[in-house]
């Protein structure tokens, strides 16, 4: 093998966000970009014995510049020595597929193509993230420490050698190490089969239950037509847009009621089937609706935690639970009742992992439709779909009236997010320090019925590493007159590709059973209207009205 030493520059700003580094594909085309992150990203995580011996994971979302992105990588990987290297067939591997792929390989870890939900093709996004040898994201202290390394790159290594043919399973060796393409839904499905009851389910599908799963052309298409179809037996036609498009058809990939809009047309139509799920471009996230009923994910993770016991996996009861901070405190209520401990976490996977190492959760999930458990260390979209098939499978009810006996037991969180989208930075940074401002005098103040009991910049204490994450998101905590709680959260996203995002997260906490199951939107709207207004966003980015509510 032949190694090349090419002298390159740094780039500005390649600081990974919430899950990776995600950019426009133009920005990832320009020359280097892309090998100085990869060349960052191994300086950083090499061992002192270096990779001989070391297993590294490749896969992707199939988006365009999934291909290129992966041969750069293989190539610099064997520049570094490692001694394997498994890549998913065709360059295709979800994002669970790879952190399950990495633990039962024993790998040292993992490089993921994706830019997940957001959308794809040559005028979209692309994105790298690198997951450690549990399966999960690289913690902060590591991607801090590749943006450093980053900013002051001047060359890296790369093989010299023809690009490997992803398309044929199997072994081939160059110089020292060997190149495996692995089948890329194999290994997954085992998994699978393993936590769930797929008898019963396969019983439901036999009772005539029917489901609609949207792919959104994305990377779950060949996993749902395997799991859903071949294997639990529910008709052809049953998973559809299932064929992965590096452009995911034109649309973004992201599995909510505006981009998921066809799904969630029919879910409340009366031609609508038992059960509507889609995933998002990478895999990770799930949409579940029932007829006429959709679910909103904070409500997902508090159903499913309070129902776990019905798959097999989980029979024996969960260690605790975790939400990210933003999440509706749903899941709480159900913890407290299960007596098993709940943390509250920053947003993005990687906080979840320490938690999860160290045996105090089992289940965990976001806001933003992700949920998972122990089974791997990334959010796990067609696993909460199974999770969900496996709860009615043993239950047959219906997702309405699960969700109804839900509140009725444990009360309805009320909840939403308003997203501010391509905001110019200014401005939005503008924003989020009019609220920081106000923070410190805000609580004892009154708000229509509503008293503020605190108000402050989320810091995260991880209990198992000791490590602080500050600035996660600033909250505003009220009590009612009926002494329940409401909330309101605003922080920037870290996904983004242009200018910056607003996120809003609004919720209240209902008791009263005869005030549940109204129309989100206006049971929130007093506190709609003060978020927007404690934020004084209409004057200080001219935008009256979120992009996107969900
Ligand atoms: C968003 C979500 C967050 C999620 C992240 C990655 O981040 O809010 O909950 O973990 O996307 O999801 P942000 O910083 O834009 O709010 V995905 O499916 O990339 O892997
Ligand atoms: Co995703």
């Amino acid at each position: 093998m032949n190694i090349s030493t090419i002298q390159t520059q740094p780039f500005e700003g390649q600081k990974p966000g919430t899950s990776g580094l995600r950019k426009k594909v133009t920005v990832f085309q320009q020359p280097h970009y892309l090998a100085n992150f990869v060349a960052s990203l191994f300086a950083v995580i090499k061992p002192a014995e270096g990779f001989a011996g070391k297993t590294l994971v490749i896969g992707g979302d199939g988006r365009f510049y999934n291909d290129t992105a992966i041969q750069l990588v293989i190539k610099m990987a064997l520049a570094q020595g490692f001694s394997k290297i498994l890549i998913g067939q065709n360059g295709i591997l979800s994002t669970p597929a790879v952190s399950n792929i990495i633990r039962e390989y024993q790998a040292f870890g993992g490089v993921i193509l994706s830019a997940s939900h957001n959308a794809g093709g040559p005028d979209g996004d692309f994105g790298i993230k690198f997951n450690i040898a549990n399966g999960g994201p690289a913690p902060e202290k590591i991607t801090d420490a590749i943006y450093a390394h980053s900013q002051t790159i001047s060359s890296y290594d790369i093989v010299d050698c023809s690009d490997a043919d992803l398309s044929t399973l199997g072994v081939t060796t160059v110089g020292n190490a060997v190149i495996e393409i692995i089948d890329s839904v194999a290994d997954y499905v085992v998994l699978m089969q393993k936590l769930f009851d797929f008898n019963a389910i396969r019983a439901l599908f036999q009772s005539g239950f029917t489901m609609r799963f949207d792919a959104m052309h994305a990377v779950t298409g060949p996993y749902a037509h395997k799991i859903f179809e071949d294997i639990l037996g529910a008709p052809k036609g049953t998973v559809v847009n299932g064929t992965p498009l590096t452009d995911f058809g034109g649309h973004h990939p992201d599995p909510n009621l505006v981009h998921a809009h066809e799904l969630y047309a029919l879910m409340m139509s009366d031609a609508a089937p038992d059960f509507g799920a889609a995933s998002d471009g990478d895999g990770d996230r799930n949409l579940v609706i029932g007829r006429g009923m959709p679910v909103a994910p904070s409500d997902a993770l508090a159903v499913l935690t309070a129902n776990a016991h019905h798959a097999p996996a989980y029979a024996a009861g969960l260690f605790g639970v975790a939400r990210s901070m933003p999440t509706s405190c749903a899941v709480d209520r159900v913890a407290q009742a299960l007596g098993i401990e709940c943390f509250e976490t920053p947003t993005g996977w990687k906080f979840f992992g320490n938690l999860l190492d160290a045996n105090r959760i089992t289940l965990c999930g976001e806001e933003s439709a992700g949920a998972s458990s122990n089974h791997v260390r990334e959010k796990d979209g067609l696993w909460a779909i199974l999770l969900w098939l496996n709860i009615l499978a043993k239950t047959r009810v219906s997702v309405k009236a699960l969700l109804e006996s839900h509140w009725a037991t444990y009360g309805q969180n009320y909840y939403t997010r308003h997203d501010f989208e391509e905001i110019e930075t200014d401005k939005a940074n503008a924003v989020m320090t009019h609220i920081k401002t106000q923070l410190p005098n805000l609580a004892g103040q009154t708000f229509g019925g509503l008293t503020v009991q605190s108000a402050d910049d989320f810091s995260y204490h991880d209990p198992i590493d000791g490590s602080v994450s500050h600035h996660q998101g600033l909250r505003v905590l009220f009590t009612d007159e009926a002494n329940e709680n409401a909330r309101i959260v605003y922080r920037l996203s870290g996904t983004g590709t242009v200018g910056a995002t607003i996120r809003m997260y609004i919720e209240r906490y209902e008791g009263d059973a005869r005030k549940h199951g109204q129309d989100t939107q206006n049971a929130l709207a007093a506190l709609i209207q003060l978020a927007y207004r404690l934020a004084n966003i209409e004057t200080l980015t001219g935008r009256g009205a979120a992009d996107v509510v969900t």
